[in-house]
């Protein structure tokens, strides 16, 4: 019985479109298959496990670390640190890039993830994920400095992520489209179940943290108002309204229904100039708009144009819909 078309075929005929390609990335882009397949399990097991909870800890974000957030970290750093492909990593949850141990060889590229994205969501067992980011290292057979990964979003190799859900997903691209495959736990493989994924260029869905509204700046208040007003209002239609705290869902709704999500700059936290992080948050995830034919911002700028500062800055973030995100930029540039 053919299964359709596994994650491992799907990246072996892709690397062959790509010159010169030697089946590194290919390699370590199945070590990162199987690190995610590790994390759905565990997630998966939830209470069962004694993974839930918090710990004492705070990661270099000031947030408490979740049990997960150590542990799916843990996962990734094991199975991707030995097979020679990779010459430093760089997460959500290590305050400093983590050198790959002397015993192990060094290789070309850079890994930069948040390994349990939307973690606070965990225990009450809603949608969380992994966000991945792959980027060439500048010097290949060095240990990676920090310097190395700060580069703009539009030097990335391949972003994806992880979708704990109701099923778990595993949706990326290289640069040529974005493809969604769903986890067979029967089999043990990601098979092929959305290729093509393209985001429809017009949204009635919105999706914002509405309990920061008096911090948002006005474009931001301008537009959220207006959707509010629905048919009475200027844009004579009503809107619905999303927030699940979780990134990764939120993206991937998107990607199958078209919408908007948005965390702008707000005066919340004037050394804050937004809450999502550049590396591992925005940067893969405008990847994947715009290969689906979204836009993603700061609401001043492209943010795949960003030269990045630091290994944990933050952005704001406005993506998705081509038309909708337009409008609000239209707004942000008065
Ligand atoms: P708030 C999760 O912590 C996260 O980084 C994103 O996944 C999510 O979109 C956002 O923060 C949620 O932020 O302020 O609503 O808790």
């Amino acid at each position: 019985m053919h299964i359709g078309t596994t994650l491992t075929q799907f990246i072996i005929e892709e690397q062959r479109h790509t010159t010169g390609a030697t089946g590194d990335f290919t390699s370590l882009l199945n070590d990162l298959v199987t690190s995610i397949k590790v994390i759905s399990n565990a997630v998966n097991k939830g209470a069962l496990v004694g993974t839930m909870g918090a710990l004492e800890s705070e990661n270099i974000q000031g947030e408490t670390q979740k049990k997960l957030d150590v542990i799916t970290n843990d996962i990734v750093m094991r199975h991707n640190e030995w097979a020679g492909h990779l010459a430093g990593m760089a997460s959500e949850e290590m305050d400093d890039v983590y050198s790959i141990p002397a015993k192990y060889p060094l290789g070309k590229y850079l890994l930069v993830f948040d390994p349990l994205d939307g973690s606070s969501n965990v225990d009450i067992n809603i949608s969380v994920g992994t966000i991945f980011s792959i980027l060439h290292a500048p010097v290949s057979g060095r240990a990676a400095t920090a310097e190395d990964f700060l580069q703009p979003g539009t030097k990335q190799v391949c972003a994806g992520y992880a979708l704990y859900g109701s099923s778990t997903m595993l949706v990326l691209t290289t640069g040529h489209g974005v493809n969604g495959f769903t986890l067979d736990r029967d089999v043990g493989e990601f098979l092929l179940t959305h290729p093509g994924m393209k985001i429809p260029e017009n949204t009635g869905e919105f999706a914002i943290n509405a309990s920061n509204r008096r911090f948002w700046e006005p474009p931001v208040q301008r537009y959220v108002e207006e959707c509010l007003a629905g048919t009475e209002g200027p844009r004579g239609r009503d809107f619905n309204m999303r927030w699940v705290a979780s990134m990764v869902a939120e993206v991937h709704r998107i990607l199958n229904r078209g919408g908007i999500f948005m965390y702008p700059r707000d005066t919340k936290d004037p050394a804050k100039p937004g809450k999502l992080r550049l590396m591992y948050e925005a940067n893969p995830m405008s990847m994947i708009v715009e290969q689906a034919g979204g836009v993603s911002s700061t609401g001043y700028e492209r943010i795949l144009d960003i030269q990045p500062s630091g290994l944990h800055q933050r952005v704001p973030v406005i993506l998705g819909s081509k038309n909708e995100v337009e409008r609000v930029l239209g707004y942000h540039n008065g």
